[in-house]
Formats: C-alpha cells, sequence, structure tokens
C-alpha cells in the first residue's frame, strides 16, 4: 500500500524525520526551491500538515489539499493555524502541550536572570580582559524576592509561578478569568497588573484574542526599573509600545524569545544592550525537542490507524 503524504513545512530533525519516512512520504516543503510548483506537484495527495508554532497553516494553503485530513503541530502554539478553517472542514489540529511546559518556563528565568544579572555582559567582561584590565564589573539587578506579575496563567505561567515561588518572589497575574484554586492576586488586565510587579512575563498563549494585550497602557503603566520578558507570542505585545519603553527606559532590562515577525525582528531590538535576545528558542532542548517529536508522530500515527488523538485541540 501506498504510504500517507505528509506536507513537512519547516526543519525537524532527523530523529524525527527517519521514523515518519518508514510509515509516510514525506513532502518536504521548506527543501523545495520552487515552493509553488512543489505544491502544484504534490497538493492532490498530501494527507496531512506537519507545521510548527511559529509556522502554521493558512486557509489559502489548505485550500489547496483536497486529501488534507490532519493538522499536526510540533509545538504549542497553534495560534498561526487557521482553526475556523479547519473546523469549518471538519479537520482536526493536534498540538504538544505539557512535554515543553518546564523548559519554556526555564528559558523564562534563564532570560531574566540573563538580563538582570548582565550575563551576556559578564561573560564578555572575562573573555575579552575587562577584568583584568578595568577590575570589577559594574553591579547589576537583584532578581531573588521582587515583585513578579505573570499574564497569562496557564500551564507555562504555572510552571513560571513555581519558579518564582524558589526565587521568593511575590506573585500576581493577569488573565481572562481569576484562577481562585490559585493563591495568588488576579488583575483583570496587563495594564492593571503592571503597576504592581517589578518583573513582567509574558507567557499569554498567542492568536487574535491576545493580539496586542500588552498594550501601550501597560508599558507605561510599568514602574521605573521595571524587567519585562516575553517567552509566549510577540503578537502578544503591542510591539511599537514595547520599543517606545525600551527607549524611554520606562523598561530597565529586558529577555526576550520571540517578536512579532520571525525571524527577520525589528532592527532597534538589537541595539539596546539592556535587552538578552533569543531566537524563539524556549522549547529547544534535545530533550523537549525528542519528547515534541514523539507526541506529534503519536498523533499522526494515531490518525492513520483511526484511533482516537492523543492532543487534539478541542
Ligand atoms: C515552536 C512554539 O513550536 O510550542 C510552541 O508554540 O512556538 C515552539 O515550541 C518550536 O520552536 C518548534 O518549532
Amino acid at each position: 500500500m501506498d504510504k500517507p503524504e505528509l506536507l513537512v513545512m519547516g526543519v525537524l530533525p532527523d530523529w524525527d524525520l527517519a521514523p515518519m519516512a518508514e510509515r509516510y512520504t514525506l513532502r518536504l516543503l521548506y527543501e523545495a526551491p520552487d515552493p509553488e510548483a512543489f505544491l502544484a506537484a504534490h497538493a492532490a495527495d498530501i494527507r496531512a500538515i506537519v507545521t510548527k508554532g511559529e509556522i502554521g497553516a493558512s486557509a489559502a494553503l489548505m485550500e489547496r489539499l483536497p486529501k488534507l485530513g490532519l493538522v499536526a503541530c510540533y509545538g504549542v502554539g497553534i495560534d498561526a493555524i487557521d482553526r475556523g478553517w479547519c473546523a469549518a472542514h471538519g479537520i482536526p489540529v493536534t498540538n504538544t502541550p505539557d512535554v515543553l511546559t518546564e523548559d519554556v518556563a526555564d528559558m523564562a528565568f534563564a532570560l531574566l536572570l540573563a538580563a538582570a544579572r548582565e550575563i551576556p555582559r559578564a561573560d564578555a567582561w572575562v573573555r575579552h580582559g575587562t577584568w583584568a584590565r578595568e577590575g570589577s564589573m559594574p553591579l547589576t539587578t537583584r532578581v531573588w524576592g521582587k515583585r513578579m506579575g505573570i499574564v497569562g496563567l496557564g500551564r507555562i505561567g504555572q510552571a513560571v509561578a513555581r519558579r518564582a515561588e524558589g526565587f521568593g518572589m511575590s506573585i500576581a497575574y493577569s488573565g481572562r478569568a481569576p484562577k481562585p484554586h490559585l493563591p495568588y492576586p488576579h488583575y483583570p488586565t496587563p495594564a492593571a497588573l503592571a503597576p504592581e510587579v517589578d518583573i513582567l512575563v509574558c507567557c499569554a498563549m498567542g492568536g487574535p484574542t491576545t493580539q496586542g494585550l500588552i498594550d501601550r497602557a501597560a508599558f507605561e503603566a510599568l514602574r521605573p526599573g521595571a524587567i519585562f520578558v516575553n517567552v509566549s507570542r510577540g503578537s502578544c505585545c503591542d510591539e511599537a509600545a514595547l520599543l517606545e519603553a525600551l527607549r524611554s527606559g520606562r523598561i530597565a532590562l529586558a529577555g526576550l524569545d520571540v517578536f512579532w515577525n520571525e525571524p527577520a525582528i525589528a532592527p532597534e531590538f538589537a541595539g539596546f544592550p539592556n535587552v538578552v535576545l533569543a531566537p524563539h528558542a524556549a522549547s529547544g532542548t534535545v530533550e523537549t525537542r525528542q519528547a515534541m517529536g514523539r507526541l506529534m508522530r503519536d498523533n499522526l500515527d494515531a490518525f492513520f490507524a483511526g484511533r482516537p488523538l492523543p492532543t487534539e485541540v478541542k
């Protein structure tokens, strides 16, 4: 029997591609020199799309795949997948929740500590001999014991909160609805939360409901010396307002893993010495990426075997 054909939207590790190739015919869109010609050649036979959080799947693409039965996302965020189109056409969407939660929370703290304790500068200070020439580097900013505000207290937000407890921080959050089972104060909006905290961490999910959620009013409400960290989606921020807050010094320090326009981010970000940048890498450990790949492949295998999908997005 012919193997089902999968349209693979972005690069995946060989440890996923190899087992997938045993069961499926892989059409690697990202390797196609002429994606249009590639789609013209293969669209008619594609049974599932394999995509990633930051790539997604548009209605325009899916319209072209008459045999499409599944969209499997290698990532938890499905904001770049046109879910409305999928729902209207009865196409299930799967993602990879839970397995990446702790790594993304680790990255929030890595960025926070790197920004506040100026780790990139400290590294350069030693590496380039400044220490020997000029002595100690300037003092940095304490993280321990500060007040943390978390925008979006879902799985990842709660994992950040657990870490914050270990750092002796007080925790507050904003989100659509209070979570009465959690012991932290709730604020209805980021703008209401911002003046109450020293550190604001964005863990909200992406998509139209959170676009520009951390708005100009929120950035303007931050207290002097505030630290801002984003490990969710660039789209959750009004990026013009974020840049303005960095320019004006309203945000003293920041750690950013995500941006509006990835990977061609607004060039101004690279000019701020008080901002630590990462290339949308929060889930990027070998361990987590292997678990994400396994879960994504489990979903594909279940779909083609007619079994219930392990992690369908409902
Ligand atoms: C990416 C992510 O999917 O899970 C998400 O929503 O954005 C990331 O984990 C990952 O970078 C794989 O491309």
